[in-house]
């Protein structure tokens, strides 16, 4: 199978609204309980970062599967979800994504904290799917990960 990116964040994130613009899919929205393989993509449920003991699963998904990892900080609530240097467990590449960036400006710098603290390195990625902003630059530096083959159909 090719290599997929890999979405994780809290719960209601905007992980799923993510992926979705990533497929070109228009779904509906649902709490995601397990883990959802995109086309280009694999949509990790909140309880797997929230939860310790899952934490060998996320890892091993990602191992087996994933060529890319976002790491999701939801710019309109800044609770703490991750463990410092998080970021390091993964061997593939990972960007940080500051999602909802339409929503509480007064957060961007947390946010970029934060992903800092768990070490991700910029750039970073704020996107606004209402306002549909970033989502190019992020198309864009992924964009090996999103090219139609033919096992696709
Ligand atoms: N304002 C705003 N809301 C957003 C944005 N992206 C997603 N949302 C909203 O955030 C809520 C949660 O989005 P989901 O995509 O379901 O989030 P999730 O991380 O997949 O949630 P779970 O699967 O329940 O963990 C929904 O009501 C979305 O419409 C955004 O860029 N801006
Ligand atoms: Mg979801």
């Amino acid at each position: 199978m090719r290599r997929k990116i890999m979405v994780v964040g809290a719960g209601k994130s905007g992980k799923t609204s993510l992926v979705n613009i990533l497929n070109d899919y228009d779904g509906p929205l649902r709490k995601t309980q397990d883990m959802i393989f995109g086309k280009y993509t694999i949509d990790v449920p909140g309880a797997y970062l929230e939860n310790p003991w899952m934490y060998k699963h996320l890892i091993s998904a990602a191992q087996n599967n994933a060529g890319h990892v976002l790491i999701l900080v939801d710019q309109s609530d800044v609770t703490e979800i991750y463990s410092p240097g998080f970021a390091k467990v993964f061997r593939c590449p990972v960007t940080g994504v500051i999602t909802k960036a339409d929503v509480h400006p007064e957060n961007r710098e947390t946010c970029e904290k934060q992903l800092k603290a768990i070490g991700v390195d910029p750039p970073y990625f704020p996107v606004s799917l209402t306002e549909r902003t970033g989502i190019d630059e992020l198309k864009d530096h992924l964009r090996e990960f999103m090219i139609e083959k033919d096992e696709d159909r």
